[in-house]
């Protein structure tokens, strides 16, 4: 796998220049707090609407929508584990978060995707250990895909840019 395929960026994920963003949503799929709430007020009310339609979303499940008002064509909305402590397949739950978004963004021909550090906010997940499933799931992914690109990680906080920025280095 070419290495720079994954890159890191320190920033708002609803900026981003990419096919897809990924939403770190709840089960409903009718918007939230974090990045979540961000996502719905950069891409428009008409993303509620689509939303609407889907009829909510499994934990460790992707539904795609259109991105509306965001530079990205799409949006892959997964919804993440909540963190009760590790005994309830919380690591995963959130690998067949970034699978399964992956596999979407496929069967869509979606070139570039941005990823959020999904579950470490409001979810509680620990965000060293979601770094590490998130790049390890990634990693092997790409490996055996075609068709994407290139993965972007944005962080939102400084803390989760410098976890990323380790981890990928001693992945290299
Ligand atoms: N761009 C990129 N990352 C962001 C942004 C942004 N604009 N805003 C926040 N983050 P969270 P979760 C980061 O809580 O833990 C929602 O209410 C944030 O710093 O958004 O999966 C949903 O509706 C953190 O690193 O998602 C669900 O109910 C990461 O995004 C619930 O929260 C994830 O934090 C999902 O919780």
């Amino acid at each position: 796998m070419r290495p720079e395929r994954i890159e890191l960026v320190l920033g708002d994920i609803t900026k981003q220049q990419v096919d897809a963003i990924v939403n770190a949503a709840n089960a409903t799929l009718l918007g939230g707090g974090g990045v979540d709430g961000a996502i719905h007020r950069a891409a428009g009310p008409k993303l509620l609407e689509e939303c609407r339609k889907l009829g909510g979303c499994p934990t460790g499940e992707a539904r795609i929508t259109q991105g509306y008002k965001l530079p990205a064509k799409w949006i892959i909305h997964t919804v993440g584990p909540v963190w009760h402590g590790g005994g309830r397949a919380e690591d995963k739950l959130l690998a067949a978060c970034y699978r399964n978004s992956l596999a979407l963004a496929e069967q869509h021909g979606i070139k570039t995707i941005a990823f959020p550090c999904i579950s470490t906010g409001a979810y509680g997940f620990p965000y060293e250990g979601a770094a590490k499933t998130a790049i390890e799931e990634i990693k092997k992914f790409l490996e055996g895909s075609t068709t994407i690109e290139k993965v972007v990680f944005v962080c939102f906080l400084k803390r989760d840019c410098e976890c990323y920025a380790r981890l990928l280095k001693k992945a290299a």
